[in-house]
Order: C-alpha cells, then sequence, then structure tokens
C-alpha cells in the first residue's frame, strides 16, 4: 500500500497533496501529510519495540484528553496544548495493515522542536516539561499500561549490557574494551534512583521518559512552551528520570552522535537555566526530589550510554544507525559528559 493511501485512512480535512518523511525521531517513521486544507504528523509505529498499539494508544489519549481538560479548565486555549489523535474512518485511534501501524496528529503550527537551542529556549523546555509533570500530578497512574517494563531501572539495563557482551552477537566486543571497563567501574550508580523510589523516599509518578529537546514544541515567535509530544513512553516513573534525560540531550554542546568529541563539553550554565525554568513550573515537586535532580542527569547519561554500547554490541537492532559506530560514536559522547558530570557535581554513590 503506497503511504498516500494509508494516509488517507484518517479523518483529515481536506484531499491529501503530498506526504513526506519527516524530523528526526530514532524509533517511529514519521511523516509530514500534507492536504490542500492544513498538515498532519502521520507516524509509523516501531511496533518491533511497542508490540500492544491498543495500549500505547489508550495512554497516548488518556493523558492528552486529561491536559486539554485541565487546559480548558483554566481558561486556556487549548488549540495547541498537547498532540491531538485523528482517527481513521472507522473510528479507531490507529490504522493497522499487513506492513504495520500508523496513527495521525494534528500538525502543532507555529511552533518547533530543536535540535539544539540557546540557554532561554533551553529554559523554556525546562518550563515545558515541569509544567507536564505538574499537570499531571493529579492523573490517576494506574490506569496507564506500562508501555516499555523497566524503562528507565539502570539496574535491568546493566543486566542486559552484561548479557550482550556475554552473547556478542556482533563480534565487537574486543574493540571496546575500554568502553566496556568505563561502564563496569561505574555499577554502582545504577542503583540510586530506583532504590529512592522502592523505599518511598521519592514518589512514582506519571513521567514522559524521553525527554529530549526535540521532543518539546516551542512557539516559533515567543519561544514559550506550546506542548511535550512523543507520548509513547508516558509512564509511572520518577521525575529525576524526565528532568535527568532533558540534561543529558541538552547541555551537551556538541550533537548526540558527534563524531569529534573536542565539540562535547557538558555546559553547567545550560544545566542552571533547565533547572529553574523545570522547578518554578513544578511547584508540587518534593524536596528530596530535587537533591537527586543532579543524579537524575548522571543515571540518564550514563544508562543512555550504556543503551548505544548494548546495541552496538548487539549489532545495532534497536536505535536507528546510518554509518558502521554510529552507536559506538552515541556512546562516547554519551561517557564525555558523564566523566564531566563527576567533575562538576559531587555525587555520593
Ligand atoms: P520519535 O519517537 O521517532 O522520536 P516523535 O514523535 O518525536 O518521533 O516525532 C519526530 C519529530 O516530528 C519531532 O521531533 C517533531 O519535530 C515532529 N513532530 C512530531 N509530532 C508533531 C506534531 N504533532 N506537530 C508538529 N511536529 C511534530
Ligand atoms: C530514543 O524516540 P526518540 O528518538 O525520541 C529512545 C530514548 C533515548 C533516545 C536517545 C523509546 O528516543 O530512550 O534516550 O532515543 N526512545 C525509546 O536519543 O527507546
Ligand atoms: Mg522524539
Amino acid at each position: 500500500m503506497e503511504i498516500i493511501d494509508i494516509a488517507k485512512q484518517f479523518q483529515l480535512n481536506g484531499s491529501v497533496l503530498l506526504v513526506e518523511p519527516y524530523g528526526e525521531g530514532h524509533i517511529n517513521r514519521t511523516y509530514l501529510v500534507t492536504t490542500d486544507k492544513q498538515r498532519y504528523i502521520m507516524q509509523k509505529i516501531n511496533t518491533a519495540l511497542f508490540t500492544n498499539v491498543e495500549g500505547l494508544m489508550n495512554n497516548i489519549s488518556a493523558v492528552t484528553e486529561f491536559i486539554k481538560n485541565k487546559t480548558e479548565s483554566e481558561g486556556k486555549d487549548s488549540s495547541r496544548c498537547t498532540l491531538i489523535v485523528i482517527p481513521t474512518k472507522d473510528n479507531k485511534k490507529y490504522y493497522t495493515n499487513d506492513d504495520g501501524s500508523y496513527r495521525t496528529y494534528e500538525f502543532i503550527e507555529g511552533a518547533q522542536a530543536y535540535q539544539s537551542a540557546t540557554p532561554e529556549l533551553f529554559r523554556q523546555s525546562g518550563v515545558a516539561f515541569g509544567k507536564f509533570a505538574n499537570d499531571l500530578s493529579e492523573f490517576d497512574a494506574s490506569v496507564l499500561f506500562e508501555v516499555l517494563p523497566s524503562f528507565h531501572d539502570t539496574t535491568v539495563r546493566y543486566k542486559n549490557f552484561l548479557k550482550a557482551i556475554e552473547n556478542n552477537k556482533s563480534g565487537r566486543a574486543d574493540k571496546v574494551k575500554a568502553e566496556i571497563e568505563f561502564v563496569k567501574s561505574r555499577e554502582k550508580y545504577c542503583g540510586i534512583l530506583v532504590n529512592a523510589i522502592k523505599n518511598g523516599e521519592i514518589p512514582l509518578r506519571v513521567t514522559h521518559n524521553d525527554t529530549k529537546l526535540n521532543n518539546v514544541m516551542l512557539d516559533n515567535i515567543t519561544g514559550e512552551p506550546v506542548a511535550v509530544i512523543d507520548l509513547d513512553t508516558v509512564m509511572p516513573g520518577s521525575v529525576c528520570y524526565d528532568f535527568g534525560d532533558s540534561i543529558r540531550f541538552g547541555c551537551n554542546t556538541g550533537k548526540e552522535d558527534d563524531e569529534n568529541l573536542d565539540n562535547v563539553t557538558f555546559s553547567k550554565a545550560l544545566y542552571d537555566s533547565y533547572y529553574e525554568g523545570y522547578v518554578s513550573a513544578f511547584p508540587s515537586i518534593t524536596d528530596r526530589e530535587k537533591e537527586l535532580l543532579p543524579y537524575g542527569a548522571l543515571l540518564m547519561t550514563f544508562e543512555c550510554g550504556m543503551r548505544f554500547l548494548t546495541d552496538y554490541l548487539d549489532g545495532d537492532t534497536y536505535f536507528r544507525t546510518t554509518r558502521e559506530n554510529h552507536n559506538l560514536d552515541r556512546c562516547h559522547t554519551q561517557f564525555k559528559l558523564v566523566e564531566e558530570m563527576e567533575k562538576i557535581f559531587d555525587f555520593k554513590a
């Protein structure tokens, strides 16, 4: 089936003129759909990873409707406040054919998702994610399906990493002895946040779990937060994960997959900027959560580097890669950021 015919399965306003690849996500395939009246985002859902599309789309509907209702109850304009799911012609939340499952959202106009940001735009993304946490603080997490269990359980990620070394599917293990050692010597970090949740020091909340800068739309003119997007991984979690993943991506002065590590440094100025925005928009954050935010930054960066290395060892089956050492380059940027954070913060583990 042609991609344009898939777009025609949804209740779109106008006739479809063009469907073209869009964005820079690693997980789903994103398309921009243009009709003679308006634009949409259509995505082929990565069903190798998200095996329960029904559960996933029910989560997204529940969370987006909650945010929309809350925004309206505050008397604010809700037209761009969150993703809006466009149903199929037979009123389903997604379309499935032999080739896969697809969903469509309204295109959020007048805003953009940035790959890198100025301190002010980064602060605004902190406001967006802080507000997201605050808005959902009264959402009943028990209605959510756990899309990817143990997603940010770093102890589970560590076990998977050890398995990948043992299996050595790619035959690359000998090439990455130093990187493997880097991870093993930091095993002590893995339990910090999961233990804090287990022993009740910090609450389990509804979290986004993938809070990269390019998963938030900021207004083109004012730079103010418009909507948090990419809601596939909304699940119970810790705000330290959400804060940390934003820092991991946004405080890097280079690119996540930079081949030149000289470009990659950890910007404390960007960190401070994001922290200020996040905390100011999230009045219900607890003191202990605040104390653990820097650990969130450390753990999410360490964990992501370990995930890139695991995928490199597995033969590049998870993250989309476009070159031989893509995952290894990504792993190197994350580990450099970890080393820099270790120098800046006084971590106790
Ligand atoms: P992935 O899970 O693969 O990262 P995303 O859902 O983040 O996919 O989408 C990829 C990119 O597409 C985003 O970074 C953003 O630029 C764009 N995008 C996604 N949803 C919308 C939307 N509703 N309106 C406008 N742009 C969007
Ligand atoms: C993936 O979907 P995307 O590109 O926003 C990944 C995140 C990683 C990120 C690294 C579901 O995010 O966990 O931190 O790549 N998402 C999933 O760039 O695994
Ligand atoms: Mg994304």
